[in-house]
């Protein structure tokens, strides 16, 4: 036994050492740096605890494994003296290290556009149910976007009366009718996927002519796992086609169709205030945390603890009320729309546990760590699952079954159980007081009211301001955090470079709840981080110079504000001669490279941070995303690690769009100006 205990403690001394890297060299977020240090203390082990002690594969990374059959794993690493002559690398069955990276990079397009799509298929569900009135839980709210959207589904919102006279259909019928006809998007067998139209118009002939235009959601997804099966698709330009099916599938389909039946369920958002960071939590109050991806469930869980039964039971049982704090895309979710505070990001998942002050951490679906439920052993927090589909089998987790027809009294049983838990708190509560202020709400309708006041909104001022110079061009930064990379830096180095040199930055994401964190979302923030220009447009309209636009399933949104940007006119005529880029930071999931992928096929420049694309194994095949596909979508793939260099890989690729626009001089003459400007301020 004693033997037993000498052996115990040597290992833990052993992982003790190993733990070399110091919580400030893991994260520039203050309050995840206090947690990490807690973590320690009470030796709960994170993820960035076995992120120094597990190192990822050599093989994996350059994408370069096949286990695609049991002939394999087949590995072709590249040889460290490189590739000289004749590439002859080959698996059991021929397969090239062309074919084996892009059938993985295919098949992660797939995971990731299943995972958006199939969150988008659950709101289309409810939206019928909503719209059939087979649940009252759930009801048609923003008519005005129902009626907006409608046509785009090719459902008419008039009729014809008697006489002939035009007459208002009835809003219900209409929502039925929208409702079926989204969701018949999925399983759709021929045709094409209807709001893909919603691009510019030589951006959809472009997707014809190259016969990209999808065909129904599923379908696109199961054909990627087909032609990716063992010795099914061999050659990678006819795999990265069916991969653009997929990802325009899920950007303009089934994710810009969450997003629009979101908004007409829940109400479209409009700016708002609120705070985020892990010192949103209280210590007198019961805190539930709720964290994944779908509204439909963490919609039913703010409006359950808002009851008065429930803040009532909150004080029988001692506590002042009830707080909720969003991780992950649910946090940006419910932000959007009700201004429920941001606890944190994806890395935080485990800290929020760690303040010893969580009765409750529910989870749906996507970027849910399994060793949240090990962390909660170590507290009283009870992790509550909740869909059918994600279920955790370590740790005393709790599985309450979210059920769209019984939603609200789902969401109170969840809210009782995390009342009922305030009491069983064990450990000192620690809850680090960092909150930044915030205003997030930016959807593209948002953006246009603002800019184009109350009466006509209209994106001509933002064009105005890029055609002038003032603002230099528009940068879509978004994506995950990755524990292979120092936590929020990347994310907030290439944020703030981006400001500095007067591109205005629309996020989504967890790169949204770093912004908020570091208080980038605010107006002020305008003169703090950006340059003149920028900061010029910013402090007139009185908008942050990141504008928050939502979850990642909202990166529909961002194509939809680049399509307003090239109807205002003066930019050119496609998503592609804007001057814009894209960028995620620290990306981690499959989701992140279904987003690149249509971004890149929607005629954007896209770059990835962080930790390497696993494609360096595949040379040839690397050269066809990162420059190839310029010359076919007008958008392309890059990866830079250093986040300098990464920002401006993509304000050189800004400049190079207002040169072809014929617009670079106008910025010369605007800064100019500004210098005398300020020199006269300054005299
Ligand atoms: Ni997006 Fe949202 Fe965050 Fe990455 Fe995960 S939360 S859907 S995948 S980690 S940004
Ligand atoms: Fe190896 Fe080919 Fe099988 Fe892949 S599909 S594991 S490369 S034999």
């Amino acid at each position: 036994m004693a033997s037993e205990e000498a052996k115990a403690k040597v290992i833990a001394t052993k992982a003790k050492a190993k733990k070399v890297a110091r919580p400030e060299d893991l994260s520039v977020d203050p309050a995840t740096v206090q947690m990490l240090k807690r973590a320690r203390d009470l030796e709960v082990e994170t993820i960035f605890d076995r992120a120094q002690t597990m190192k990822a594969c050599n093989i994996g990374i350059q994408g370069t494994c096949c286990k695609n059959c049991s002939q394999g794993p087949c590995r072709l690493p590249l040889p460290k003296s490189g590739i000289e002559g004749e590439d002859t690398r080959k698996g059991l069955c021929g397969a090239t290290p062309e074919t084996i990276a892009s059938r993985n990079f295919a098949r992660m397009v797939a995971a990731g556009a299943a995972s958006h799509s199939d969150h988008g298929r659950g709101v289309a569900e409810t939206f019928l149910a909503a719209a059939r009135k087979e649940t009252k839980d759930y009801r048609i709210q923003d008519t005005k976007k129902l009626l907006e959207i409608a046509p785009d589904y090719g459902v008419d919102i008039t009729v014809e009366g008697e006489d002939g006279e035009v007459l208002d259909r009835d809003i219900d019928e209409i929502a039925v009718e929208v409702g079926e006809k989204a969701l018949a998007q999925w399983g759709q067998q021929t045709g094409e996927i209807c709001t893909v139209t919603r691009a510019p118009a030589p951006r959809y002939e472009l997707w014809k002519t190259l016969g990209v235009v999808p065909t129904g959601i599923d379908r696109e997804i199961v054909e990627i796992m087909h032609r990716t099966h063992m010795g099914v698709d061999q050659d990678y330009e006819n795999l990265v086609e069916q991969c653009t099916r997929a990802a325009l599938a899920d950007g303009w389909g089934g994710s810009m169709i969450a997003t629009d039946l979101q908004d007409i369920l829940f109400g479209c958002p409009y700016p708002l205030k609120s705070s985020a960071n892990l010192g949103v939590l209280k210590e007198d109050h019961v805190n539930i945390i709720i964290h994944g991806h779908e509204p439909l469930l963490s919609e039913m869980i703010v409006q359950a603890s808002e009851l008065p039964e429930m803040i009532e039971y909150a004080k029988e049982k001692g506590a002042k009320g009830i707080q909720l704090g969003g991780i992950c895309c649910t946090a940006n979710e419910i932000l959007m729309r009700h201004g429920v505070p941001l606890a944190g990001n994806y890395l935080q998942q485990e800290l929020a546990i760690i303040t010893g002050a969580v009765e409750a951490m529910v989870v749906d679906v996507q970027c849910i760590m399994e060793n949240v439920a090990n962390v909660a052993d170590c507290f009283h927090t009870k992790i509550i699952t909740t869909n059918p589909r994600a279920k955790i089998a370590s740790g005393n987790t709790l599985h309450i079954e979210f059920d769209e027809h019984t939603a609200f009294e789902d969401a109170k049983k969840i809210v009782r159980t995390a009342i009922d838990n305030f009491t069983n708190r064990e450990k000192e509560v620690v809850i680090p007081d960092n909150a930044s202020n915030l205003i997030a709400g930016f959807s593209y309708e948002a953006i246009n009211y603002h800019l184009g006041g109350t009466f006509r909104g209209s994106y001509t001022p933002l064009n105005d301001n890029i055609i002038n110079g003032r603002i230099r061009g528009i940068a879509g930064v978004v994506g995950c955090n990755n524990a292979r990379t120092v936590h929020d830096e990347g994310h907030l180095i290439i944020v703030k470079e981006l400001l500095k040199h007067d591109v205005i930055v629309l996020t989504t994401g967890c790169n949204a709840i770093t912004c908020a964190k570091a208080g980038l979302l605010t107006p002020e923030s305008a003169k703090v981080f950006c340059g003149p220009g920028l900061a010029e447009v910013c402090e007139t309209v009185g908008i942050p110079p990141v504008l928050h636009m939502g979850s990642c399933v909202d990166n529909s949104r961002i194509l939809m504000a680049a399509t307003e940007v090239v109807k205002a006119g003066g930019l050119g005529n496609d998503i592609n001669e804007l001057p814009a880029a894209g960028s995620a930071p620290e990306w981690m999931s499959e989701k992140a490279i279904s987003i690149g992928q249509y971004f890149v096929a929607s005629g954007v420049y896209t770059v990835f941070g962080g930790v390497a694309l696993p494609v360096s194994g595949a040379p040839v095949f690397e050269n066809y995303l990162f420059n190839e596909l310029e010359g076919i979508y007008g958008g392309m793939w890059d990866m830079e690690e250093d986040p300098i260099k990464h920002a401006h890989k993509m304000i050189a690729h800004i400049d190079k769009k207002r040169k072809a626009l014929g617009i670079d001089k106008a910025r010369e003459r605007v800064l100019v100006d500004m210098t005398d400007r300020q020199k006269l301020e300054a005299a």
